[in-house]
Parts: C-alpha cells; sequence; structure tokens
C-alpha cells in the first residue's frame, strides 16, 4: 500500500476516510486539521495572545508544539495540582520542563501546594466524599482562567481532542444533562472580562492520531496515566465509542459534528434557555470571580478544607 499523496510507505491508514498517509502527509493533516478547526470555529487570530493549559500529556504538549508552529503567539501553563500518588504531579512536571527547555516555548508553572496550602492529594484524604475529577476539575478551569487573566492572555486554549469531546457528549447525552449539552463547544466566548474566551483546536483530532502525532515529532510525554482516573466514566465511554466506531469508521465525527449543526441552528433560543435554566451568574463573595451560588466552587474547596 502507498500513502494516498505520494509514493511513500503509510504510516498510518484512516478508514474513515479511506486514506493511506505517509509520515510527511499525516503530520501535516493534522497541522491541517487543527487550522481548519480554528477557521470554522473562529477560534484565534493573529494579535491573540493565548495561554495553553498543558498537563506533560500528548495532547496538550502537541497542541503547544502546532500552535507555535502556526505562528500564534503562546505560552504554556503547567499547574501543579499535588497528585503524590505514584509521583504522578512530579512525574508530569519532569515532561513539561523536558519539552519547554528542548522547543524553546516558555511554559509558566502554579503550584497548588504552594499557592494555596494544599494539592488534590490532601484535599482528597480530608474530604473522603468529594470526586477527585470534580475537586480536580474546578481547581483547574479556575486556576487557568484567574492566571490568564493576571497575565493578560486573551485566549486559553486546552488539548482537548475528538474522543475527549464525543465521550463527554455521550455522557452528557444518555443522562440528558440539559445545560451541560448547551453549553458543551470547542468555542466558549468571553464573558464579562471575568471569564476568558476558552478553544479547543484539536476538536477533530482522535486520540489516536495525537498519538501518533507525538511518536513522530518524538515529543516526549507522561505516559502514567493519572491515578484517580480510574474512577473516570469518561475511559469507559471512550471504550463504548472505540467498540461503535470500529463497526461504524467516522462515527464518532459524524455524532460530534451533528450534534454542533443542531446546536447552532437553535444556538439563541439555547442560550436564553440556558440562563433560564442554571441562572444568571454573579461575583463570588470572597475573589469576585463569576460563581451561580455566592461563593464560588474554588473558594469553597479552599475554605472548607
Ligand atoms: S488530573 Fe484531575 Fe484528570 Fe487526575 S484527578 Fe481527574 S481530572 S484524572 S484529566
Ligand atoms: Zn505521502
Ligand atoms: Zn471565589
Amino acid at each position: 500500500m502507498k500513502c494516498k499523496f505520494c509514493s511513500d510507505k503509510p504510516v498510518i491508514y484512516i478508514r474513515s476516510s479511506n486514506l493511506p498517509l505517509c509520515e510527511n502527509h499525516f503530520l501535516e493533516r493534522v497541522e491541517e486539521l487543527t487550522k481548519r478547526a480554528v477557521k470554522k470555529f473562529k477560534m484565534l487570530d493573529n494579535k491573540d495572545r493565548i495561554l495553553v493549559a498543558v498537563s506533560g500529556g500528548k495532547d496538550s504538549l502537541s497542541l503547544l508544539y502546532i500552535l507555535n508552529r502556526l505562528g500564534y503567539y503562546t505560552r504554556g501553563l503547567y499547574i501543579n495540582l499535588g497528585i503524590e500518588e505514584k509521583g504522578y504531579s512530579d512525574e508530569s512536571f519532569e515532561y513539561v520542563k523536558r519539552f519547554s527547555e528542548r522547543f524553546h516555548v516558555d511554559i509558566y508553572t502554579y503550584d497548588l501546594k504552594k499557592e494555596k496550602g494544599k494539592g488534590i492529594t490532601r484535599i482528597m484524604k480530608q474530604r473522603k466524599n468529594y470526586k477527585a475529577c470534580s475537586v480536580c476539575g474546578i481547581v483547574k478551569r479556575y486556576i487557568m482562567n484567574r492566571f490568564a487573566l493576571e497575565k493578560n492572555f486573551n485566549v486559553l486554549a486546552t488539548g482537548h481532542n475528538l474522543d475527549d469531546e464525543v465521550s463527554r457528549l455521550f455522557g452528557n447525552m444518555i443522562f440528558w444533562q440539559e445545560g451541560y449539552l448547551l453549553h458543551q463547544n470547542p468555542v466558549l466566548e468571553e464573558d464579562r472580562n471575568k471569564l476568558l474566551k476558552k478553544v479547543k483546536p484539536f476538536c477533530f483530532i482522535s486520540e489516536k492520531e495525537t498519538a501518533l502525532y507525538v511518536y513522530l515529532r518524538s515529543i516526549e510525554y507522561v505516559r502514567n496515566e493519572c491515578p484517580y482516573s480510574i474512577d473516570a466514566k469518561t475511559i469507559f465511554y471512550k471504550n463504548i465509542l472505540n467498540r461503535i466506531e470500529e463497526n461504524s469508521p467516522g462515527v464518532k465525527v459524524r455524532f460530534y459534528k451533528g450534534f454542533l449543526d443542531i446546536q447552532k441552528k437553535y444556538f439563541k433560543k439555547v442560550h436564553r434557555k440556558y440562563t433560564e435554566i442554571i441562572g444568571e451568574e454573579k461575583e463570588c463573595k470572597i475573589c469576585g470571580m463569576l460563581t451561580l451560588k455566592d461563593i464560588c466552587g474554588f473558594c469553597r474547596i479552599f475554605e472548607r478544607v
């Protein structure tokens, strides 16, 4: 078999598009799909100051790499969450440092233990009824947003890929999480100078493709999974969706694009309804960031623990 576009040997066969691709054409495709998503959803322009949230994993590091390569003003932010089990946070940080040195990309670090006195592991020991990923999600979203605002960035980019987006959509749909469904989009616009614009330029790129991309670019990344991810429902959903994809190649991307089309069709109505469902956000009484309650999730975690 030959690459669809040249006579080189393929490194991947993309079944959904009947596309055997050589190394160069595959790398080009990933960068092209990133550009296409950026353009289609008006995610970024050349004047933007973009902060990319990096975890040390393959998706976020390859996103930072590609956005830099495409010429955008980008910096990384690594949040050391203080996940001590199996030395997970420390190990992830090593890969982030290596990436920064090797590719000469500036990456900021925020250390949760140093800044707030405790990390995820300690919070979880003290609060057995909390779910680690819920706490972690609140903490990450809050710090990314606040840090970016303070450093004058105007866009936050995350490495969520097609599989992340589709599994989230699937989870939200089977439980009809209306509020979450109306809010799920590869671009969330800026809100009242308090919530930055958030974008997901890898929303059409599968996990398998980002894995091959980092391999071919020799980008080293943390391979161990977060010790708390074993409980994550998303892994279970991803496995189910992969089995469906095996039988019907291309179903994941069609499912996701179909959802976005419907959402767009009803966006105005949906947006109003969304506010009606969850209410209007107001300023947190402690930190002043936007929240539905009097005190935001982040302040509640660190107030009560
Ligand atoms: S880091 Fe945090 Fe993830 Fe670990 S605790 Fe859950 S959310 S699994 S991407
Ligand atoms: Zn080729
Ligand atoms: Zn607050």
